[in-house]
């Protein structure tokens, strides 16, 4: 154990934090990969799921399975109740205003598609500007360019420094009053900023902009207030932060929502339908045509029982509200994460040849580089062979790349079970690549 961890392993037990007490609750990570114990370092992809969200996946195909707003029976009753407890928790866990301006999708991808499609097609017109930042997951670039084809609109990215922070000079020099909409990443999956959007927003908005927010990577890592950001719309891509798959969030704001047409049409969204003209339901249920991933809902609901959970366990006492909690639960989140990253990037950054991706000071625990003697996919390939999972490739991010001047990186990406020993094995699993292929 290094230096620094001791130190901050024992501040972390006193408040609570007992990392390996979290690691008994994700039953996966005493998996064995190729004869060595899992070092699971792709979070970023997808994250591990809690015992009780998995208990509560099951309880739910059980106990309760039928569909919801349809039946006056038991099951679609229980069903029902559960499914719209998980939307007020998503409220509290993103810090918006109302339950209703919570719409579920099957990911963050759906979410930045429904606001493309339904915002775009009634509020952009030939002419019109959508900024985006060079660091954008391809997610929330394509939904950009296929509605600004369609309309005639021009998708522009806003540059990026080499640490991989947003130009907030250019950015600025790039609002006008042809810019309608700024679309930006909170958190790079790639490189690991979190970009400054409170102030992004600010500036889009003195400028007559609406601003969408892919969160899919800040929902893992940081606290998230929707009304204190001022965002438009957040996106939410809830496999990535220990729900299950298949789950995805959009907020938007009630305004917006209701002046917007419904993205897809069937069941469950509309008040009523004839051959001559058809009514559509209430917010959120006009963006929820079809019968929903209830199970998926319910999941989700169980995720942020489970992040409240650890901050009443952080804080050695009770915390019964849910905002509360879950703003102790980030607190020592985000402190170890830090400490956890702050190690990863010095040890990583020690190893000759390697050159780290991301460098920005505010960042979350992605450790991302390239290794001079090794192609990134026979970085993966060793380190899979010694039991460590990490993503190799463009991570759905070309353009980044190409700003990088990489055609693609190896990303360790962390999350609340991780430790200081997964990185020195890290650590370890590089310097043998280097010995295979230097
Ligand atoms: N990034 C990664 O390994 P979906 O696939 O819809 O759940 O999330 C899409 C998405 C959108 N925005 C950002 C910033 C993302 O990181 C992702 C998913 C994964 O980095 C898979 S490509």
């Amino acid at each position: 154990m290094n230096v620094i961890g001791q130190i901050n392993e024992s501040f972390f037990a006193e408040s609570g934090f007992d990392v390996n007490q979290i690691r008994a609750e994700f039953p996966i990570l005493s998996t064995q990969v190729n004869g060595k114990p899992l070092v699971y370092l792709d979070n970023g992809a997808s994250s591990q799921k809690p015992v009780a969200v998995i208990e509560a996946m099951d309880a739910y195909w059980r106990e309760t399975n039928a569909n919801v707003h349809r039946g006056v029976h038991y099951l679609s009753q229980k069903a029902t109740r559960e499914f719209d407890a998980s939307r007020e928790k998503v409220r509290a866990f993103l810090g918006a205003k109302h339950s209703h301006e919570i719409i579920f999708t099957a990911g963050c991808t759906a979410s930045i598609n429904l606001v493309a499609e339904s915002w775009g097609r009634s509020n952009l017109k030939a002419g019109d500007e959508i900024l985006i930042s060079t660091m954008e997951h391809h997610s929330n670039i394509v939904p950009w360019q296929l509605i600004a084809q369609r309309v005639g609109a021009t998708v522009l990215p806003i540059p990026i420094s080499d640490a991989g922070e947003i130009d907030l000079d250019a950015y600025r020099g790039m609002l006008s009053e042809r810019t309608k909409m700024v679309a930006i990443i909170h958190v790079s999956n790639s490189l690991g900023t979190i970009n400054p959007v409170k102030e992004i927003i600010q500036m889009a908005h003195a400028a007559g902009a609406k601003v969408l927010v892919d969160g899919a990577q800040a929902g893992p890592h940081i606290r998230i207030n929707v009304q204190d950001l001022n965002a438009d719309f957040y996106t939410l891509s809830c496999h990535k932060m220990y729900a299950p798959t298949g789950i995805g969030v959009l907020y938007g704001k009630e305004t917006l929502l209701n002046e917007m047409p419904p993205y897809q049409g069937g069941g469950d969204m509309i008040h009523t339908v004839s051959f001559e003209k058809t009514t559509y339901a209430p917010l959120p249920y006009k963006f929820e045509a079809g019968t929903p991933n209830i199970a998926g809902v319910i999941g989700l609901g169980s995720t942020i029982d489970y992040l409240a959970a650890l901050g009443s366990r952080f804080e050695n006492r009770e915390v019964a509200d849910i905002s509360e909690a879950l703003d102790a639960a980030f607190r020592t989140l985000e402190a170890r994460e830090k400490e956890l990253t702050d190690y990863g990037m010095q040890v990583l950054g020690d190893i000759d040849g390697v050159r780290l991706t991301g460098t920005a000071p505010n960042k979350v625990g992605i450790l991302a580089f390239t290794l001079d003697c090794a192609h990134p996919h026979d970085v993966g390939t060793v380190l899979d062979n010694i039991g460590i999972a990490v993503r190799t490739g463009h991570h759905c991010c070309m353009p980044l790349m190409k700003r990088l001047g990489v055609p693609a990186t190896t990303r360790a990406s962390l999350a609340m079970y991780n430790t200081h020993e997964e990185i020195d094995e890290l650590v370890v699993g590089i310097k043998k690549v280097k010995e295979l292929f230097g």
